[in-house]
């Protein structure tokens, strides 16, 4: 299918826990700064954390451990968090590129669908570098360009706009409901990567993008 008449001419992906594997440092530092302020966070609460900003984060985790403290400390337990997150990252590889991801954004670049990058990291580009993904992206929006967190549509906006397609001709990937409900608000299409319990708003949903293809993807686009 040429994709000037395809239902879906461009791809927007989220990040974390979609291409790369990250959300385990995230959790990692959340649990170190929960073990610091003397609480216990469980992998389940950091299910709640998944595709939303730093602070509201942290407002999530506070509220798990019953905690109130004044802002400038959340400032500052924030920034905390952040600099145990970046050490971690600071070392990560192609490795941690999750299964499929690298086959599906080449196979992409093939059939001349564009690809733009939507997360609510500010650390966004020290992964894509670290993971040797820059190239594969027309547009790279992240959390340093945006300023309304998901479930607001302006990170897949931006992205549908640098790279020149109308919202109804782009798909998000996303592995948070938020974020899908994100690319709904913005009219765009959607595929829930995890399980379909969990994103219950998403048009189709698989597990990992191995179960994806360019082929698979027009065909659902085409019939959903
Ligand atoms: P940072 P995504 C999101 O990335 C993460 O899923 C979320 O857990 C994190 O709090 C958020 O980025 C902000 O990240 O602290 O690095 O700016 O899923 O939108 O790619
Ligand atoms: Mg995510």
């Amino acid at each position: 299918m040429n994709p000037t008449n395809s239902p879906i001419q461009a791809c927007l992906f989220d990040l974390d826990g979609v291409l790369v594997d990250t959300a385990k440092y995230h959790f990692l530092a959340w649990k170190r700064l929960a073990d610091e302020l003397g609480f216990e966070f469980t992998e389940k609460d950091n299910e709640r954390l998944k595709g939303v900003s730093r602070m509201a984060s942290l407002e999530i985790l506070l509220e798990v451990g019953n905690v109130q403290l004044d802002d400038e400390t959340k400032l500052a337990l924030a920034e905390k968090k952040n600099n145990w997150y970046v050490d971690y990252i600071s070392t990560m590889d192609d490795s941690e590129i999750l299964p499929g991801s690298l086959t599906f954004l080449k196979e992409l670049k093939q059939h001349g669908i564009k690809v733009a990058l939507g997360s609510a990291s500010k650390n966004a580009m020290t992964i894509l570098n670290n993971a040797n993904l820059v190239p594969y992206f027309d547009a790279i929006i992240d959390g340093t360009k945006t300023s309304n967190a998901k479930p607001d549509p302006e990170v897949f906006l931006l992205g549908a706009e640098a790279v020149q397609i109308s919202p109804e001709h782009c798909v998000v990937f996303e592995d948070a409901e938020a974020g899908i409900e994100a690319a709904i608000r913005g009219g765009m299409r959607t595929i829930g990567i995890g399980s379909p319990g969990t994103l219950i708003l998403a048009e189709y949903v698989v597990p990992s993008l191995e179960e994806m293809s360019v082929e698979k993807l027009q065909l659902i686009m085409a019939r959903t």
